[in-house]
């Protein structure tokens, strides 16, 4: 019998873990040989807060990749990894226009990932596992407030929770938590994703604060601590995004070795929605121009 694992993306947030718990559960109760690994050897305090508040250890499933080339993966909330294996499946909601062919690729506009998987199964879960999709669809969208919330899926989580008494407003609340600052050279990492877009080297990170102005001096500090990071990691730029998740608006600093770019967005604006496919058309242009020149 193949043996799956499931990954969630590198640094997994709360949707990358709730995914891949529910679809672990889901493929065992079909009788898949299968496992969802966290290969990462940290999980930040907040998603393991956030995690416990859902009644899942995210830290039990922390381990490393078995070597053996014959175990096939499944990805979950991401669709780039390097793995020791073949790559079977992949269930994201970050578009993409790189071309992916998996035997099994679903990616479709979604609150969460796990949102999608939940719907589609919701049958093979307890109530934990889907107040856990709720409460995915929550973190990953700020409490329905990004631009990546689909009204369907919003219509949804309302439904469970009034049908299955979970406390919708607490929920809200918890989702939302604002990012811990008094470490600012963590902080200045928080939700830190590596991306590829036309071959330049991207990372990004985002901070939730319910007043931004208020930290003008620490965000400064933040973007210098993150210029000496991409000098030390070798990227050619960091997307850092503030969130403020008081008016819901949100700043993203396109910083360089030399150079710091602001973008203010009139609304919650998602990372993988649009922060990420606004830079890839940039860069396309960037690289036409280029090659042109
Ligand atoms: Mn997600």
């Amino acid at each position: 019998m193949d043996k799956y694992i499931i990954l969630g993306h590198e640094n997994p947030d709360n949707d990358s873990i709730v995914s891949g718990y529910i679809l672990e559960k889901i493929m065992k109760q079909r009788g898949y040989d299968v496992e969802f690994i966290i290969p990462d050897e940290v999980i930040s305090d907040e998603n393991i807060m956030l995690a416990t508040y859902i009644g899942i250890d995210p830290t039990l499933f922390q381990k490393q990749l078995p070597e053996d080339p014959s175990i096939k993966y499944i990805l979950v909330d991401h669709h780039e990894r390097t793995v020791p294996g073949e790559i079977v499946a992949i269930i994201d909601h970050h578009p993409t226009d790189k071309d992916i062919n998996t035997k099994y690729y679903q990616n479709e506009r979604a609150c969460s990932t796990s949102c999608i998987i939940g719907k589609a199964f919701t049958r093979y879960l307890s109530l934990d596992d889907i107040k856990a999709v709720c409460l995915s669809a929550m973190v990953d969208t700020a409490a329905f407030h990004s631009n990546k919330t689909t009204v369907s899926d919003y219509l949804w989580v309302k439904s469970m929770c009034s049908k299955f008494n979970f406390n919708y407003e607490e929920m809200l609340t918890t989702s939302m938590c604002p990012t811990d600052i008094t470490n600012l050279q963590s902080a200045a990492l928080n939700g830190l994703k590596k991306h590829n877009i036309h071959n330049h080297k991207i990372a990004s990170s985002f901070l939730h604060l319910p007043n931004p102005n208020e930290n003008k001096e620490e965000i400064m500090k933040m973007i210098s601590h993150l210029q000496e990071y991409i000098e030390e990691e070798q990227y050619d730029m960091f997307a850092f995004i503030v969130h403020d998740i008081t008016n819901f608006k949100s700043t993203l600093y396109k910083i360089r070795k030399d150079s710091i770019e602001t973008k203010e967005y009139d609304e919650y604006t998602s990372r993988g929605t649009r922060i990420i496919p606004d830079l890839t058309e940039e860069l396309k242009t960037y690289q036409k121009k280029k090659t042109t020149s």
